[in-house]
């Protein structure tokens, strides 16, 4: 007893309890070890320098990717305090650093307000995870420096200098036998990092990758906050009102900033935020802010006579039509909700959110009643469009009705009726679609061919989304209307798959195909349904061997290594088309062998920022987009 008692006192076995089931449980801490886990590490470092910028101490973070994937972030904060613990006999930091949810981000008032990350599982849970951490602070006139291995001190707290800064500075190699890759992608970083900076105003960021030659970076620091944000998310789109609608106040100890940037495209754009993570379910805080702006608008219209007392109400999708939006609160106790915990249940949210907003926006009307009025008259004719798109859905499912059969000729549908073991792969052109019918198992797969190039989904309204041809076929399809009408319990298919070529028509129509269903059938997204066929680039033949099918070109160079160059035909695949259908159904079709991607909601947004760049009205953001994406291309046929 007596070694054991010497060896580890009860904080130090609660530790070792701690660290050993981060990297047992890795998942339920920084929800995945697969690439986007990998992030999350560098999310909680940077989290624990903004909480600090919040509590008014640093200014400045850096991040570097440094050779090996080594991340290396450093805050001028005033540093993780250094004092020893009278029980403990350990530094603070080394506390932070090693015990579970301890630091400034729970329990105590220690000045931290409120903390972001995914849900601020703090640093020691990053320190856990990685081969070692390194952690130098200058404080007190002093530089200190501790590091670690697994989790495990090996160098305690020890004053290695003098200094007349202050600030944090860690740098950690994550754990190669827990994480599935250690790449990092410097454009998700940069995209974070960005978004950190529009959300807290004034904050610089700077992200640098230093693992090749040429060495990327950026540098993010927004004095206008969410002003800036709606900017960014608007620049290639014509705005209604240049100065966008701000608020920024706090109710109830819940700090609110929002700002609203109308544009004339018709598309809903509302990015909401709790403690600086991204909320893409919504929640409280999006409910709230989305009544508040139909009554204010409503009551506007009514009381400026743009309503008549016989017009009905103006509806939310009306009011919210071309609106760009963020909205940023911070909370205390955040309760995340929905499928992916990104959604926020705090009621009380909804009411700080829509009192806030709803007199504000009142306000901001009575003030700009130019912009008020050119707003107002979008609105109203988004109602009368909707009207308009009501009355040619009635028209066209009266004429359905009529017809026999209600589903679309071109679709080959599946025999099973049980929609979540039935998939419908949506394939670019008839050829594809002809050797997909042919290959499919046609218990659970069903094929929808489509033409072309189809419609221009940024500038239609509903009214010509639901008459137009190209469309009609999917929503039939899909069976579960579109829009606010959207019912995911009436999907017919458990997974709607885009199958299209690798090439720029392919991506075009995935693009074309994703911003439609974001922006008409959001929740197919949201509930996972929505997946992406992998059809091979390439096929190896060499006499005496199987063919072998490569989806990468690092998978043709790896298989190629392994069975010799020496007489191997390497076909590349320009298309589906070039497949026949047992291939087809071999290499993309068959769930035994093939590769779906699943559609998440960053992809979807993504598809849709691209999209408005590639059929907005704007030529020059075009032009530049391709510019910048050409090198990718092999065969721009724009
Ligand atoms: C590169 C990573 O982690 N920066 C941090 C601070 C500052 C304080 C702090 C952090 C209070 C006692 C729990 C300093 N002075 N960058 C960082 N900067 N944590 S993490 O305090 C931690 C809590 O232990 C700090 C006065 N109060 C707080």
């Amino acid at each position: 007893m007596e070694k054991y008692e010497h060896k580890y006192g009860a904080e130090q076995i609660q530790v070792l309890d701690g660290l050993e089931h981060v990297r047992k449980r890795p998942g339920m801490y920084i929800g995945s070890v697969s690439a986007r886990g990998l992030h999350h590490l560098v999310y909680e470092i940077v989290d624990n320098c903004v909480d600090e910028a919040l509590a008014g101490y640093c200014k400045n973070i850096h991040v570097i990717i440094e050779p090996g994937n080594i991340i290396s972030v450093e805050d001028d904060g005033r540093g993780i305090p250094v004092d020893i613990h009278a029980k403990t006999k350990i530094s603070a930091a080394e506390t932070v650093y090693t015990q579970l949810n301890a630091g400034g981000k729970f329990g105590g008032d220690s000045g931290y307000k409120v903390s972001g990350g995914l849900h601020g599982v703090g640093a020691s849970v990053v320190n856990a995870l990685s081969n070692w951490c390194e952690v130098t602070i200058q404080r007190d006139g002093g530089l200190y420096q501790m590091s670690f291995e697994k989790g495990k001190t090996v160098k305690p707290l020890t004053k290695i200098g003098d200094s007349d800064k202050t600030g944090t500075k860690v740098r950690f190699l994550a754990d190669d036998t827990i994480f599935e890759t250690l790449e990092y992608e410097y454009e998700i970083l940069e995209n974070r990092f960005r978004e950190m900076a529009f959300l807290t105003k004034g904050l610089f960021i700077s992200i640098e990758d230093k693992r090749e030659e040429t060495p990327k970076k950026a540098e993010f620091c927004f004095e206008g906050g969410l002003n800036s944000f709606v900017e960014y998310l608007n620049k290639n789109k014509e705005v209604i009102n240049k100065t966008p609608i701000y608020i920024e106040k706090e109710q109830n100890d819940v700090p609110v900033e929002i700002a609203i940037q109308y544009t004339t495209s018709y598309s809903e754009n509302i990015y909401t935020f709790v403690n600086n993570i991204n909320t893409i379910e919504g929640g409280t805080h999006l409910e709230g802010f989305k009544r508040a702006l139909t009554k204010a608008f409503n009551d506007y219209a009514r009381s400026h006579n743009i309503l008549k007392e016989k017009d009905s109400n103006l509806q939310g999708e009306d009011i919210r039509e071309g609106i760009t939006a963020v909205i940023s609160v911070k909370v205390r106790e955040p309760q995340f909700e929905g499928q992916t915990k990104m959604k926020l249940g705090n009621s009380e949210v909804a009411g700080i959110v829509q009192s806030l907003v709803n007199e504000a926006l009142t306000t901001f009307l009575e003030e700009n009643p130019s912009v008020a009025k050119a707003i107002l008259e979008k609105c109203v004719n988004a109602s009368r469009a909707r009207e308009a798109a009501r009355k040619a859905r009635e028209l066209v499912r009266r004429k359905s009705a009529l017809e026999t059969s209600t589903l679309p000729g071109k679709l080959a549908d599946c025999s099973s009726k049980v929609a979540e073991e039935c998939e419908v792969y949506i394939v670019e052109g008839d050829s594809a679609g002809g050797s997909a019918k042919q290959g499919r198992d046609r218990k659970f797969q069903a094929i929808l061919p489509l033409w072309g190039k189809m419609l221009n989904v940024e500038k239609a309204r509903a009214d010509k989304i639901y008459g137009n041809d190209k469309l009609n076929p999917v929503i039939v399809a899909v069976g579960a209307g579109i829009g606010a009408e959207f019912d995911i319990t009436k999907i017919r298919y458990g997974k709607v798959i885009i199958m299209a070529d690798a090439d720029v028509d392919g991506a075009h129509i995935r693009t074309l195909l994703l911003t439609f269903f974001f922006r008409y059938m959001r929740p197919l997204i949201e509930n996972g349904n929505v997946y992406l066929a992998q059809p091979p680039l390439y096929k190896l033949s060499k006499k005496g061997i199987k063919d072998i099918y490569c989806y990468s070109d690092e998978e043709r160079d790896e298989k190629l290594e392994e069975i010799g160059r020496e007489g191997v035909n390497i076909q590349r695949y320009k298309g589906l088309g070039e497949m026949d259908p047992e291939q087809l159904w071999d290499t993309t079709m068959n769930p035994e062998t093939r590769i779906l991607i699943k559609v998440t909601m960053e992809d979807a947004i993504k598809a849709d920022a691209i999209f408005t760049v590639l059929m907005g009205d704007e030529i020059a953001p075009r032009r530049e987009f391709i510019e910048n994406n050409a090198k990718y291309v092999k065969n721009l046929d724009i």
